[in-house]
């Protein structure tokens, strides 16, 4: 698993660490010319100004001339800036009814098949999984969903597409409840006529879904594509103002060298991140983990086993 993240961060390690190699190398301590260095990979790397500044200032603290190599502090400062966002998905073992997880995020960043990989992940855990088509802005998105959870053997909770998505949630909700399901995994659609009115429909379904249960939805997991870099971040507050979040996915990590704006994202937001994509496939979608992300984004081998 550690390999496939290596593989997926591979644009974003490259840059990285060519820029940074002669750095990595020098045994004086870092001049300002070096720093200077350091700041514009990470810039580039898209790790975002604030958050630069931040990781920049860390690093320079402790580099003196007996201390330890540059990219051992990299490693540490970069740990501390994404630890407290490296909170995986825990289902709490009483929770009265299925944890309702609702998936949001703008057209396209890669929810309905994250949602097929976590419901993967969580049967692989012991846990029952239901989906619901809540996306009836598009007729083929309700068919994705029935695909997935065909091959998945999870029930997919629909309706004809154009209805309400708030009420095919619901039902699902009540369809999950009778069927003692664990977990219930709800789409939503990332397109609607205005911004606003996907705003509006989100908020509903969260009101809904109140009075089933007054904690549901338990947990609203906003989907960022990692190639949108700085749009992500500015997607995520949007949403975020409009629902409160809960949680965020990073997707499509393995097709940018900007993969910095995970960074970004947890010291800008500071919403657990509960998982990465790097690829297509299942074993795409891993538990975010800060020490095995910053490992093979600077190259080095993990101590922990990657989930
Ligand atoms: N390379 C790569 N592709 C991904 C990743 N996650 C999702 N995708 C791809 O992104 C594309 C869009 O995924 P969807 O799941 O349909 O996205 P969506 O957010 O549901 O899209 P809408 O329903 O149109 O809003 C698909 O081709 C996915 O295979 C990832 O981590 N890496
Ligand atoms: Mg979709």
């Amino acid at each position: 698993m550690f390999k496939r993240l290596k593989d997926g961060i591979a644009r974003t390690r490259n840059g990285l660490v060519n820029r940074l190699s002669r750095l990595f190398s020098r045994r004086e301590p870092i001049d300002s010319a070096s720093f200077e260095t350091l700041e514009t990979a990470l810039l580039l790397a898209d790790t975002g100004v604030t958050t630069t500044e931040l990781i920049l200032a860390a690093v320079k603290k402790r580099s003196r001339a007996d201390g330890p190599p540059l990219i051992d502090i990299l490693r540490d400062e970069m740990i501390a800036v994404l630890a407290p966002v490296a909170r995986p998905l825990d289902i709490p073992p009483a929770t009265a009814g299925p944890y309702v997880l609702l998936i949001v995020g703008v057209n396209g960043v890669g929810k309905t098949t994250t949602i097929a990989k976590i419901g993967r992940h969580l049967q692989a855990a012991g846990y029952s999984v239901m989906f619901a088509a809540g996306d009836t802005f598009r007729a083929a998105a309700v068919d994705q969903l029935k695909t997935w959870g065909e091959r998945l053997k999870v029930p997919v909770i629909a309706q004809a597409g154009g209805a309400d998505p708030a009420s095919v949630i619901f039902d699902a909700y009540a369809a999950a409840a009778a069927r003692g399901v664990d977990v219930l995994i709800a789409d939503t659609a990332g397109r609607l006529h205005t911004q606003d009115g996907l705003m509006a429909e989100l908020a509903k379904i969260r009101r809904v879904l109140g009075k089933q249960n007054a904690a549901a939805p338990h947990e609203i997991m906003l989907v960022l594509d990692a190639t949108m870099g700085q749009n992500a971040l500015q997607q995520a507050r949007v949403f975020h103002q409009a629902v409160k979040l809960d949680s965020v996915c990073m997707t499509k990590l393995d097709g940018t060298a900007k993969g910095g704006i995970v960074f970004a994202v947890a010291s800008e937001l500071a919403l657990p991140l509960r998982f990465i994509g790097v690829g297509e496939q299942f074993d795409d979608l891993q538990v975010f983990s800060a020490e095995a992300f910053v490992a093979a984004l600077l190259g080095l081998e993990s101590t922990t086993a990657v989930q």
